[in-house]
């Protein structure tokens, strides 16, 4: 080879290199941001995971707190507000979120779930939440997801497919008709799983995230001709001799002592009968239920297995369900031990203000309403006439209005126990919409019938944002 061409091919190498490593480049590029998306993902993915494992029962299946069904005490999470694209706002938000999980928030029922704090959870855990929840991962706060809807939309989605999973009955239960808003009695195809005292879940998905609860009764009746314990039995007796055996048969569940409805009853399941003495052999304390003593001439009861529910049961509304509406049990209800009323106050957090707000303890300021009134909501206090969660003194008889308008970012309404001075009751006063987004605006109106002091809250900060509405002759 002569020289000529030996740089010849040292230059086509060359060039072949150059465009290589430019090619490279340009492909590589976008692979490592698709490599972040998808870690962003799978991030969001397991913090759905651990959402539908420890955080539901307080802040709803869908992520949504209240706005999902009353009586939820747990903030709504699964708002867009709560995914922000600015990196200035999404790190100070990321913080919060991270301190609240980390730490709990005193004075309310939300539990600290850092390990260093006493919890479950360990940090890696904690930023998955905080992914979820945000869309974007919390080491990337200067860097936020391209789409951060998309990525909690997935992780919600998840939740939803993990909580059905985890609440499913196995073999499945449906319903075998279709049923209206009034029916109390439900056609299921199997059950056998339930027990009286059940709370069920008619639906729920993520492509349908809207369900019922209904609580089960299970009828329990005399038996004709009545039967009882012929002799006292202590707590540890399996074997119970009857006055009739004969319409008792193995598998059926009894009922010693009171009537159903008084707590102190037992439950018992019949594993054997022995028609020749007139004796039972049981299983005490079935179903969970207190196994006690019980004297000869004790009522026992047997179950007649017709079921009814009470419809809308825990803050839920009844409606109409299709045939084939997938039917859940495993209902968690929310946690109420208030984080800080042990006095430990975890991670240096200091009380909620409460009272008027401004932390100092001292009554409210009262404002007089006549009519109408503005109030502003902002985060998180109500606001009237400049003063923060004032007492509204309004006359007994008088219709009032609040002009209500949400000058915050996060979401607010106002809710005013009624004359039962209980909130979630059917007297409860409550503001046109349910719940209002920054800027939104709407009213409250109300008239007290008597004289008294009625609370006021708001039910996303129901720490923070209350007060009193004195009602004067
Ligand atoms: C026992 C009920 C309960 C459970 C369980 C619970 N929370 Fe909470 N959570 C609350 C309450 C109550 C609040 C505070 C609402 C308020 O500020 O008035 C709250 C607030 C929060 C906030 C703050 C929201 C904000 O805008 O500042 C986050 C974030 C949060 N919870 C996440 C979680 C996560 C994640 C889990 C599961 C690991 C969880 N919570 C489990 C009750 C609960
Ligand atoms: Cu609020």
């Amino acid at each position: 080879m002569n020289t000529g061409k030996q740089i010849n091919v040292m230059l086509g190498l060359f060039m072949v290199f150059a465009v290589a490593t430019l090619l490279y480049f340009l492909w590589d590029t976008p692979r490592q941001e698709e490599a972040i998306e998808r870690q962003t993902m799978t991030n969001s993915e397991r913090g759905a995971e651990l959402f539908a494992l420890n955080c539901r029962s307080c802040h709803g299946i869908t992520g949504q707190g209240a706005i999902e069904r009353g009586g939820l005490p747990g903030a709504p999470l699964n708002l867009e507000a709560m995914r922000e694209s600015s990196a200035g706002a999404l790190g100070a938000l990321q913080q919060r979120l991270n301190d609240t999980i980390t730490c709990g928030r005193i004075g309310t029922v939300m539990p600290s779930w850092s390990q260093d704090q006493g919890g479950p959870l360990n940090f890696f855990q904690i930023e998955q939440l905080v992914t979820l929840i945000t869309g974007s991962k919390p080491v990337d706060a200067f860097d936020p997801s391209e789409d951060p809807n998309a990525v909690s939309e997935f992780g919600w989605e998840i939740v939803w497919e993990e909580a059905n999973h985890a609440d499913e009955f196995s073999p499945r239960v449906e319903l075998d008709e279709a049923i209206g808003v009034d029916a109390t009695a439900i056609p299921l195809n199997d059950v056998s799983q339930l027990k009286h005292g059940d709370i069920l879940r008619l639906g729920g998905s993520a492509e349908e995230p809207v369900y019922e609860l209904v609580a089960v009764s299970i009828a329990f009746d005399e038996f004709d001709p009545s039967t009882e314990l012929v002799s006292d039995i202590s707590a540890v007796d399996t074997t119970l001799k009857l006055s009739d055996v004969g319409q008792i048969g193995r598998g059926d569940v009894l009922l010693l002592g009171s009537a159903p409805g008084n707590l102190e009853f037992e439950l018992v399941e019949v594993e054997a009968i022995d028609e020749e003495t007139g004796q039972i052999t049981v299983e005490r304390g079935a179903e969970e239920t207190i196994v006690s003593e019980h004297s000869a001439g004790t009522h026992v009861l047997g179950r007649l297995g017709e079921m009814t529910v009470e419809r809308g049961a825990e803050g839920t509304k009844a409606m109409e369900h299709p045939e084939g509406t997938d039917v859940f049990g495993n209902f968690v209800p929310p946690g109420t031990t208030v984080t800080g009323d042990d006095d430990v106050f975890v991670c240096g957090q200091t009380a909620g203000a409460g009272g008027d707000g401004n932390g100092d303890g001292d009554a409210a300021t009262v404002v007089a309403v006549a009519g109408s009134a503005d109030v502003s909501m902002g985060d998180n206090f109500f606001e009237v006439d400049g003063e923060t969660n004032p007492t509204l003194e309004v006359g007994v008889g008088e219709s009032i209005t609040f002009e209500v308008v949400n000058n915050g970012v996060a979401i607010h309404n106002m809710r005013i126990a009624g004359v039962d001075n209980e909130y979630d009751s059917e007297d409860d006063f409550v503001s046109v919409p349910d719940f209002f987004a920054a800027d939104d605006k709407g009213t409250l109106t109300f008239t007290f019938d008597e004289a008294g002091t009625f609370n006021y809250r708001c039910d996303f900060h129901q720490t923070e944002m209350l007060g009193q509405i004195s009602v004067v002759e």
